[in-house]
């Protein structure tokens, strides 16, 4: 979309002035912003939509540009963006809100609120990217921000912290990944708290909404390694006393990691969990390792209303996989969310990444999705289960055509 039209000579284009290439940028951009986004007729669960909600184009040019002509006389870029992926999101004052991981060409990761008055297309970046203050250990990186709107009042913001690990100081990509914490009351000005205590490292932390028991409580992912989720077991939960000062011991796990399922080599809680009649909505990355590298796909599952932790649905297989053009990105064959929004009448924005690159929605309801969760067949670990619960769906629907 955003391509030069091959028809224009490159003769032209270098030969435009400083205005004119700013206008054609701008222009572009602000094309990019307004185009009205469709939905795809799909499974009947969820649609898709023809566009990405957000892609590293749709960063303001006023972020990216020099605009004085004195010091950019050719109106090029100075400051280049990779991609915008992985956002929290939540409805605020009648609009949708994105908290978008953008990352630059630098490879630094960064916290950017996009709003949309329709939740499917028009997202704008604010005037400037979230200032996080950081604590007494700064970061090298920071990203996947989870924003949990809780019954004491904040909305808070858990987000993953990368640190070089010094321990091992000869090797460049040793790193550990540890929970920030942010709060706020207006999505303006965010108070740091300190990092999460925790004996693992833990990537992909979200803060449960209500109290249980009277104690704040996490959906963690202890991991042995940066990247390994190792002995971890999977989805965790964990309980907390005080969110200034979060630390966690005791991890049980939620859901588990299994062999020869589409969360074989890891997963991780997504948003902060739905509350419907029937119990706790959670929307989930499962990980698998393959020939050309790991697959990342999305799952749901539910779990009781007064016990969180224990599961009462868990549908088999991957609600959502990558298709076409979503398979192709920085970190290929990923889909990711952590953010999604339900409306009043029960609509559901999924916000999800494809590839680590570009943002995108799909729109379904809770009721469909709950519906999904409880009459999608269990996995059965086995190629003669899977093909049993197939032949039981014909069985039942052959009754039904020949009228039985
Ligand atoms: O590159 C895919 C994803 O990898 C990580 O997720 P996880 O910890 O579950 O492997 C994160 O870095 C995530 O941001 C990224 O999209």
């Amino acid at each position: 979309m955003n391509r030069i039209p091959h028809t224009i000579e490159y003769s032209i284009l270098f030969d435009m002035n400083f205005e004119e290439r700013k206008q054609l940028i701008e222009r572009r951009y602000e094309q990019l912003i307004e185009r009205p986004n469709v939905a795809i007729e799909g499974n009947g669960v969820f649609h898709r939509y023809e566009y990405p909600v957000l892609t590293a184009e749709m960063v303001p040019p006023f972020w990216r540009y020099d605009y004085d002509a004195a010091t950019n006389p050719f109106f090029m870029e100075r400051i280049g963006m990779n991609a915008t992926f992985n956002a929290g999101a939540l409805k605020w004052k009648g609009r949708y809100l994105l908290m978008v991981r953008v990352e630059g060409s630098d490879r630094k990761s960064f916290f950017a609120l996009a709003e949309s008055p329709t939740g499917i297309d028009r997202f704008r970046f604010r005037d400037r990217p979230v200032v996080i203050p950081e604590t007494e250990f700064p970061c090298t990186n920071m990203y996947d921000m989870r924003l949990t709107r809780h019954e004491d009042g904040w909305i808070y913001g858990l987000f993953c912290v990368e640190r070089h690990d010094d321990t091992r100081p000869h090797d460049l990509s040793a790193a550990t990944a540890t929970c920030g914490i942010v709060r706020t009351k207006n999505l303006i000005d965010w108070e740091r708290l300190p990092d999460l205590k925790s004996r693992f490292q833990q990537r992909n932390v979200v803060l449960h909404p209500e109290f249980v028991g009277g104690r704040y409580a996490l959906y963690t992912r202890p991991q042995d390694g940066f990247f390994n989720a190792g002995s971890g077991g999977g989805i965790g939960w964990s309980y907390v006393d005080d969110m200034t000062q979060a630390e966690i011991d005791d991890e049980v796990i939620v859901d588990s990691r299994c062999y020869h399922t589409v969360k074989e080599l890891k997963n991780g809680e997504g948003p902060a969990p739905i509350k419907t009649k029937h119990g706790w909505l959670h929307l989930a990355h499962g990980v698998r390792r393959c020939a050309s590298g790991l697959r990342y796909v999305l799952y749901l599952y539910m779990t009781a209303l007064d016990e969180p932790w224990r599961t009462v649905a868990a549908p088999g297989g991957y609600f959502m996989a990558p298709e076409n053009g979503e398979y192709i990105g920085d970190v290929m064959n990923v889909l990711f969310s952590n953010g999604w929004i339900v409306d009043d009448d029960g609509t559901v924005f999924i916000y999800y990444a494809s590839s680590d690159k570009r943002l995108h929605v799909a729109t379904s309801t809770v009721d469909r999705l709950v519906d999904y969760c409880f009459h999608t067949p269990i996995d059965g670990l086995s190629t003669s289960e899977s093909v049993k619960t197939i032949g039981a769906l014909i069985d039942r629907n052959f009754a039904l055509m020949n009228g039985k």
